[in-house]
């Protein structure tokens, strides 16, 4: 095929509230990849190491405040930035684990009040994930696990917004979105998602280039 003997890495995100366990499970995922032997990188957004991170930063830390429009830019950026090395590693057989991507960033965004499909616009053409792991927790659930610092966003009243924004099908069109039930022990999860990844593993897409998101 198109990729010669070897075959590319997949590219996973998982996505959600905070708390909802993103960090748990994709790093859970990492694991589950390395202890097989087969090569994987975890990674993150905001990616804070980066010089657009770093403004990023400031700006969650409240040591910086800028407008809505030109925050929502960075974060776009901030994944711009790190596309080329995703698309050589997935292109040299290395499997991407992310926690938060471009489903954040519109969501996020648009429970500020920005229109949703202007969020969209900059992040069109990234590196398509070939699977996103959306874990779900009820505002119960949320409320028992919250113990918010104090960054930006993560209040209450935010985190209820941003839960609302993740419902708008505007995200999961033309995307592998899976939607995981987040308020179960961590070790079903991992085990729900890890049967996800084989199954998209054996799909033919796989053999294909990685896409780019509309
Ligand atoms: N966030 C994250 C955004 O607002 N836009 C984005 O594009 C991304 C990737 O940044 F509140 C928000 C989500 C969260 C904050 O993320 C920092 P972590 O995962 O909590 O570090
Ligand atoms: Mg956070």
């Amino acid at each position: 095929p198109i990729w010669g003997s070897a075959q590319r890495g997949l590219f996973f995100v998982f996505e959600g509230l905070d708390r909802s366990g993103k960090s748990t499970q994709s790093k859970k995922l990492e694991e589950y990849f390395s202890k097989a032997g087969r090569p994987v990188k975890w990674t993150c957004f905001p990616n804070r190491k980066t010089p657009i991170g770093a403004a990023i930063d400031l700006y969650l830390r409240r040591q910086l405040e800028l407008p809505d429009e030109a925050v929502h830019r960075l974060f776009s950026a901030n994944r711009w930035e790190m596309a080329q090395s995703i698309v050589e590693d997935l292109r040299a057989g290395t499997t991407i684990i992310c926690d938060r991507y471009a489903f954040s960033g519109v969501a996020y965004s648009a429970a500020k009040g920005l229109d949703f499909s202007w969020c969209q616009a900059p992040d069109r053409g990234l590196p398509c994930p070939d699977g996103i792991f959306f874990l779900h927790i009820d505002e119960k659930v949320g409320a028992a696990r919250s113990n918010f610092g104090d960054e930006r966003y993560e209040n209450a009243e935010m985190q209820a917004r941003v839960r609302g924004q993740f419902k708008d099908p505007r995200l999961r069109a033309n995307v592998n979105w899976q939607d995981v039930n987040g308020a179960r022990d961590m070790e079903v999860i991992h085990a729900e998602i890890r049967s996800a990844v084989e199954a998209i593993r054996q799909e033919d897409q796989v053999q294909l280039p990685w896409q780019q998101c509309s």
